[in-house]
């Protein structure tokens, strides 16, 4: 095995171990094969594997985020069907991507206590991080919301919950006030004043339970991430939306929310450098308006494009809090490269949060084209 990290990494030798030991379920042959990481999540453990019988993508589950994955495979197997009934009526744009069966013909390889699985890799493409032009940004949000739009008549029911309440703000809080109540001296006085933050804004929070309470529920993707839609080379068109580890029922304002949080700062969410964060509405209008007209056909009420406003502070406020609850846990849900990095983000996305409440009336009008 060969590995030339995409990262300019290499593969450290527990990682190298791990893999062989699991490729023989996919592979009949393991001789001349590269080896790269794949993507930068936070959660899993992602690798391209390029072999001479084929290309896939290979992912160790990390079990800790998802106690149970057979959801995870359970929910995108039956995503994937839905899906490809829609392309082969062609009323589905993009591909759609399932697992490969192991020599098994198990979704899942378990094998000392950690769970893989591969999916098919779509060749010549390519993700992008940061929106580079208007194009892009109206592309991706036509995408995810062509992809729940699709997803409308889907039996919602079938879906397992693969992290329960994973986009309800009242149990995240109450996660973060557990972390509080078992956390070092050190970490809280680390983290004072971001843990003031969260307190201030009880009002946000009250708004949110409010509104949530008057949506009505869609099949959503939950982690639109701009790197989760895959470009293709040639065309520079959307290929897939990859990643359904936590589609499930859920809110609009969700996915939109989670767009918006990583397209429209001018920096991601490791900056650490807040002074340079800067909100771009421009593509705040093209990624919402976008959004809109490729979801209008399904119907979209006025209180749900409201809630579009919400979605924009609450995502960066929810991640916020994840992120602090992390760190005051011990870094123990999110990959970091150095201890305090999970307080940076926190304060990287409560900056963010407080930068769209001071422009919520703009934000308003860009919504409701007023
Ligand atoms: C995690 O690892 P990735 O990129 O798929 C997280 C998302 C966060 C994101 C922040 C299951 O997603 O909720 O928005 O990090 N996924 C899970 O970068 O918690
Ligand atoms: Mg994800």
């Amino acid at each position: 095995m060969t590995n030339k990290n995409n990262k300019n990494l290499t593969l450290c030798a527990t990682e190298q171990h791990a893999i062989t030991r699991v490729l023989p379920y996919y592979l009949n042959s393991t001789q001349n094969i590269n080896v790269n990481t794949l993507g930068n999540g936070l959660i899993n453990d992602t690798y391209l594997v390029e072999s001479i019988e084929h290309s896939f993508v290979l992912q160790r589950i990390n079990q800790h985020v998802f106690p149970t994955p057979q959801y995870i495979a359970q929910n995108a197997e039956l995503i994937h069907e839905h899906l490809a009934q829609k392309i082969a009526l062609s009323q589905y744009p993009f591909e759609s991507i399932g697992h490969i069966l192991n020599t098994q013909n198990k979704t899942l390889t378990f094998i000392n206590n950690e769970c893989w699985r591969a999916i098919d890799y779509i060749d010549n493409t390519y993700t992008v991080n940061a929106i580079e032009n208007a194009t892009q940004a109206k592309q991706v949000a036509q995408a995810f919301a062509t992809f729940t739009a699709t997803l409308s008549d889907f039996d919602a029911t079938q879906l397992k919950e693969t992290i329960p309440n994973f986009h309800n703000i009242e149990s995240r809080l109450s996660q973060f006030h557990q972390a509080l109540a078992q956390a070092s001296t050190s970490k809280l006085a680390t983290a004072d004043s971001l843990i003031s933050f969260v307190s201030e804004n009880k009002s946000f929070v009250s708004h949110v339970n409010e509104i949530s309470s008057k949506l009505p529920l869609r099949v959503t993707h939950n982690d639109t991430k701009i790197n989760n839609l895959l470009f293709c080379k040639k065309t520079h068109q959307p290929k897939a939306v990859i990643d359904l580890d936590t589609c499930m029922p859920g809110f609009l304002m969700n996915d939109v929310g989670d767009l918006i949080r990583s397209t429209c700062p001018s920096v991601d969410e490791n900056e650490t450098n807040l002074s340079q964060m800067e909100i771009r509405l421009d593509v705040f209008e093209t990624i919402v308006q976008s959004y809109i007209q490729s979801f209008e056909s399904k119907g979209i009420s006025v209180i749900e494009k409201e809630s579009l406003v919400t979605g924009t502070l609450l995502l960066p406020f929810m991640l916020a809090t994840r992120f602090l609850t992390d760190y005051l846990n011990g870094n123990v849900y999110f990959h970091t490269d150095y201890d305090t990095q999970n307080l940076d983000r926190a304060a990287n996305q409560f900056h963010l949060f407080t930068l769209f409440k001071e422009k919520q009336t703009i934000l308003r009008k860009l919504v409701h084209q007023e």
